[in-house]
């Protein structure tokens, strides 16, 4: 006869992220009135509420001429304000700023705090690294701060014809301090806007001089889950011992 003579039973726990605890969105800009403080905007709607540990906000295909003209902001659902580029270059309230081009450049910018593996999300996002070599440092201001350089192409008003260079960089802000690079601040985009996904977040860009010009195509937002955001799969019978006797 058989018997069972022992029993062995072993919950398995089976983690997986969410499905939807993970969001990537991208909207049409356009072109930046030039010198106007209304500018241009542009909102995308995340109809998944999750908490956020990670954020990337990514310009693509932007071009402008000046960048010191530009001001890019972006508002959260809860009202809060991270300042991803303010008057780069420009260390006094009435100054014109750098004068680096973007040039159809894909520049990506996250902040020093959060989360930064975007590759779950797909659409071409990897993790940022903002010390790689051979890439960007990752400070804005330090690559603005490039003159003399030889730019594949440029534009041919005043000022350097220097190119930035696409990729990961540190969000930023200006304090307008004594001097360039103390003028320069990172922004912790985390903290200024908050925790919670779901709602509107509008990108606004303006340009703040008269004659350089520019456009942004589009834009791309990119927010990570935070890791409470898993439940449990399974349980199962890990074994159950027969023995005949
Ligand atoms: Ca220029
Ligand atoms: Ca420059
Ligand atoms: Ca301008």
């Amino acid at each position: 006869m058989k018997k069972i003579i022992g029993l062995s039973v072993a919950a398995i726990a089976v983690f997986a992220a969410s499905a939807n605890a993970q969001f990537l969105g991208s909207a049409n800009v356009g072109a930046i009135p030039d010198n106007n403080a209304t500018g241009i905007s542009s909102t995308i709607n995340v109809p998944n509420s999750f908490g956020i540990t990670g954020i990337a906000v990514t310009l693509n295909n932007a071009s402008h001429t000046w960048v010191g003209d530009l001001v890019i902001t972006v508002t959260a659902p809860n009202g809060g304000v991270g300042t991803i580029m303010r008057r780069t270059g420009s260390f006094t309230t009435g100054g014109v700023g750098d004068s680096s081009n973007l040039l159809n450049g894909t520049y990506r910018f996250t902040s020093r705090t959060g989360a930064t593996n975007f590759s779950a999300l797909g659409g071409g996002q990897t993790n940022i690294s903002l010390q790689n070599a051979g890439t960007p440092s990752g400070n804005w201001w330090s690559e603005a701060g490039v003159t003399g350089a030889p730019a594949p192409l440029g534009d041919t008003g005043g000022g350097d014809t220097y190119n930035m260079r696409s990729g990961d960089y540190i969000a930023s802000s200006n304090n307008f301090s004594t001097n360039y690079a103390g003028s320069y601040v990172e922004v912790n985009l985390l903290t200024l806007l908050g925790s919670q996904s779901n709602g509107n977040w509008t990108i606004k860009i303006t340009d703040n001089a008269l004659q350089d010009t520019g456009a942004v195509p589009t834009w791309t937002l990119a927010l990570l889950p935070e890791p409470t955001s898993i439940g449990l799969l399974g349980l199962g019978v890990l074994g159950l011992i027969r023995r005949k006797r």
